[in-house]
């Protein structure tokens, strides 16, 4: 009897459905690179599923033994009809459409398969995901550990009674099929690259340990540091040190009965800056846990039109970039690749970078906060979202709060976008209001801003009308006079009246050009015209225009688009970029690049 129970259970309890989740999602871990992590980066095997033949059976229903178990269950071995040992590998991180050439335009289920080895050790063990577009489904040893929804932001799982000492499965169903009621929704003007996009890490910390961690300048103040911090758990009376050595600053601070504590304290920092990206090493410790970061301090605020960085006015020099390497022109997956389009934005002399359309990896923030980069970050808010449905704003929500979890010590970010160029409309002023506040709510430290689009006075005068500018703190806008909008002869024919007292970036602006094509100024697609349009718009900012703090052109470097598909001068890209696809400076790099010397 006992052993026909036990059956019984293992039947239905050892068989975890594909639905069941074994390990709640975990919070965020921050700044997880600095943990104790094994890499599980490599060549991992996958199988091309766009039926979902592994996750549903013939009639549509969840499997019991899907591909996610890669065991052969009782005696079905023949009917087994996927391996994934003598499968094709691909290297994650990375997107497959840039990896494997069949894969190029594929929307759908790819299984990815990944065997490592696990010494255990006592400590808590998390999987975490530095990105995955766009549907993640996690399985640890035949079980679910976890699902996530969006492309371009971090999310963890534990796993610590999930892994088994010596070898462990690691299965990941990634969909990249774009869907209406999803952020971004279906129709959008970058490439859908698919794949497990950024590192994947096994992190141990102890039992208890601290979770996340926030210092700053006390808003308003230079020479007032506060710091909070929080432990994986509401444990009272646990004590945490927070220290600045270099600056003598060094706090002990006990937990709440929420595991959370917060301290103040007179500290002197040298404040960073585009020309002083000081980071302080800081250290946070317990007695079971250390962890240690760079930070930097500023103080970002505005002022009627002005953008004070630190309390004096700053123009924003700015270039919007996609995440995209130089070059391949695939998914960036390496930090040097981070660099080379952070290097060409300091080529041009920018002192801020616009990182559209999504959150970028962690170490594209990083390298920018380095060297003395400004970030614009944003999520995939964008154009014609679903503003009527709870579970799209629920999944906005999410992305915005990984977003600013992650990075909400690097100092850089000076802006936390919600939006870009989205259609007016009640629905969607309700949707975005309440997303404005949900992320002054988590950061009242940073600007609140999102790309608008313009709504003109008349023909002849341009403006800005947006009922969302009572939410943000930064009025921007893209504009596209000359090239969506009349040719370049308009630009300086237009007159702007922008009615907001508040600061003003021009969040994009440009026209196509493909390098190499030349003609007359007035023939489109030519460097010469772009240059034409350049030239223009930039007088115009000079002389016709109110006052702007700042500007972010559109765009660093030509990028990938299913949208573009003109032979012979787009071919898939998005010809928009001062640098081509294959890192040429047009001319209206060096138009812009003049500009900026003289700013
Ligand atoms: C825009 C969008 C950007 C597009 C760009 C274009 O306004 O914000 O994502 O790529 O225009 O090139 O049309």
């Amino acid at each position: 009897m006992r052993n026909f129970i036990l059956l019984l259970s293992g039947l239905f309890v050892l068989q975890p459905l594909q639905g069941q989740t074994a390990a709640e999602s975990y919070p965020l871990i921050q700044n997880v690179y600095q943990r104790d992590i094994q890499k599980l980066n490599g060549y991992w095997n996958y199988l091309v599923d766009p039926l979902e033949t592994g996750y549903y059976d013939y009639r549509r229903r969840p499997a019991a033994n899907g591909f996610f178990k890669d065991t052969v269950v009782d005696n079905m071995q023949a009917y087994k009809e996927y391996d994934f040992d003598s499968s094709p590998r691909m290297g994650v991180p990375g997107d497959w459409n840039t990896q494997n050439r069949d894969l190029f335009y594929y929307e759908g289920t790819v299984w990815f398969r990944h065997k490592f080895h696990y010494a255990p050790s006592g400590k808590k063990a998390l999987l975490y995901f530095a990105a995955v577009n766009y549907d993640a489904k996690v399985y640890l040893n035949g079980i679910k550990v976890g699902e996530h929804t969006g492309g371009y932001t971090p999310f963890n799982f534990e796993v610590t009674d999930q892994l088994m000492a010596g070898e462990n499965t690691l299965i990941v169903k990634v969909d990249n099929k774009r869907n209406a009621e999803a952020v971004p929704t279906n129709n959008f003007d970058w490439f859908n690259y698919g794949g497990i996009t950024r590192d994947v890490l096994l992190v141990e910390v102890p039992q208890e340990f601290i979770q996340t961690y926030k210092l700053q300048l006390r808003k308003g103040t230079t020479d007032v540091v506060s710091a909070q911090v929080k432990l994986n758990v509401k444990r009272a009376d646990y004590k945490i040190t927070i220290e600045i050595p270099e600056l003598k600053w060094k706090k002990t601070v006990t937990t709440n009965a929420e595991g959370f504590a917060e301290v103040e304290a007179k500290a002197i920092p040298s404040l960073w800056s585009p020309q002083n990206p000081k980071l302080y090493d800081v250290r946070i410790y317990s007695a079971t846990d250390t962890v240690t970061d760079q930070i930097g301090f500023k103080q970002v605020t505005t002022r009627g039109r002005d953008i004070l960085l630190n309390g004096k006015p700053i123009f924003l020099k700015g270039i919007s970039i996609h995440e995209e390497a130089a070059f391949r022109n695939g998914r960036i997956y390496a930090a040097e690749e981070d660099r080379i389009l952070l290097q060409w934005a300091k080529e041009l002399g920018c002192n801020y970078v616009r990182l559209a359309h999504y959150p970028h990896n962690e170490q594209m923030v990083r390298e920018a906060e380095k060297m003395g980069l400004l970030v614009w970050s944003e999520i995939p808010v964008y154009w014609t979202i679903r503003w009527d449905n709870p579970d799209v704003y629920a999944n906005a929500l999410n992305q915005l709060t990984e977003m600013i979890e992650r990075d909400q010590n690097r100092v850089n970010i000076i802006i936390w976008s919600i939006a870009n160029e989205t259609p007016h409309g009640e629905t969607r002023d309700e949707f975005l209001s309440s997303l404005a506040k949900a992320a002054r709510e988590k950061d009242d430290s940073r600007l609140i801003s999102m790309a608008m689009e313009r709504k003109d006075k008349s023909s002849a005068i341009l403006s800005v009308n947006d009922k969302m500018s009572i939410f943000v703190d930064v009025i921007s806008f893209n504009q596209y006079v000359g090239w969506y909008d009349g040719t370049n002869e308009k630009i300086d024919r237009v007159r702007w009246e922008i009615d907001y007292d508040k600061p003003v970036i021009i969040s994009e602006f440009g026209g196509g050009a493909l390098y190499g094509l030349h003609g007359e100024e007035a023939a489109i697609w030519t460097e010469e015209y772009q240059a034409d349009l350049y030239r223009r718009t930039l007088k115009m900012i000079d002389e016709r225009m109110p006052p702007v703090a700042g500007i972010s052109p559109w765009v660093l470097k030509d990028f990938r688009s299913s949208r573009r598909l003109l032979p012979q001068i787009q071919d898939g890209f998005n010809r928009k970029g001062v640098i081509s696809d294959r890192g040429e400076r047009k001319k209206a790099f060096f138009i812009l690049q003049e500009w900026y010397k003289e700013k």
